[in-house]
């Protein structure tokens, strides 16, 4: 993917500044937050770093159009700047929902507010400030945790998709993006290695894998495909599939009947 494509993807004119976060060596690695100095290289970072985010995200807009319902709400948990919020606002078709972006980082949702009044789309979008765990969802139609749950701790993770399920009205989705583990040690390094492949042909240095890995090494905890579907089925969802996957990242689509 192109920088002009992804600054077409985040509404953003000009091409994004570049993620030189971890380009200097540190004598220690902080746990990664998502603070202003994300916030300002986000869509380079997210870019150069996930597998496939510019495909999945092109895609969220076909499944709002699919799930979307009159007059229901789409959520997308976990918005960042509302990259996948603007993706289903701005999704094929009439029907008239509205959208919703949650994210904790008063940063990222500084910059999304600005894109909002920049570009606004043509349904209703609007971002608040909150933890998605606590945030009140209700006649949901579609749900969006396009990387998001990862970030969550694993002991809250189940809660939260039940909370999820039960918001969704029949006929709802939940859309759950993931970086995701294996269960076979051979596949799950395999994996790894083209995953880090991936980010050094995309211009980063090693050192800069190696300190964004310890940065992100007890603050994303990623699942088996396994972990997910049993969560996800254990929560109410009728059918759990896979619509897409590049490497060790993929994108679930849950259904509620
Ligand atoms: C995209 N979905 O561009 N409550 C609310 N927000 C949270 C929580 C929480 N408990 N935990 C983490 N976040 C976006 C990309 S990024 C993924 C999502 C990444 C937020 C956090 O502040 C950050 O903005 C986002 O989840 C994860 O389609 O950076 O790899």
């Amino acid at each position: 993917m192109g920088q002009d494509d992804l600054a077409q993807r985040f509404n953003i004119m000009e091409i994004p500044p570049t993620d030189t976060i971890y380009a200097q060596p540190r004598g220690r690695v902080q746990p990664f937050v998502f603070d202003a100095s994300v916030a300002a290289v986000f869509p380079d970072m997210i870019g150069r770093s996930v597998p496939g985010y510019a495909t999945t995200l092109s895609l969220i807009g076909i499944l709002a159009a699919r799930f979307g319902q009159p007059g229901t709400t789409v959520y997308d948990l976990g918005c960042s700047l509302g990259a996948a919020s603007f993706e289903a606002a701005e999704a094929e078709g009439d029907t008239p929902y509205k959208v919703v972006g949650i994210d904790t980082s008063a940063s990222m949702l500084e910059r999304a507010r600005d894109l909002l009044n920049e570009h606004p789309p043509r349904r209703p979008l609007s971002f608040h400030q909150g933890d998605i765990r606590e945030f009140p969802l209700q006649d949901a139609s579609m749900a969006i945790l396009n990387f998001t749950l990862q970030f969550v701790p694993r002991d809250d993770r189940s809660i939260l998709i039940r909370k999820i399920a039960d918001a969704l009205v029949p006929g709802g989705a939940l859309v759950l993006s993931e970086k995701i583990a294996f269960a076979d040690p051979s596949q799950h390094e395999d994996m790894i290695v083209m995953h880090h492949a991936f980010k050094k042909a995309n211009g980063y240095s090693d050192l800069e894998i190696s300190q964004k890995r310890t940065a992100l090494e007890n603050t994303l905890i990623p699942e088996t495909m396994e972990e997910h579907r049993t969560r996800l089925l254990n929560a109410g969802f009728s059918r759990v599939m896979p619509w897409f996957q590049c490497f060790n990242f993929c994108s679930m689509l849950a259904v509620k009947d």
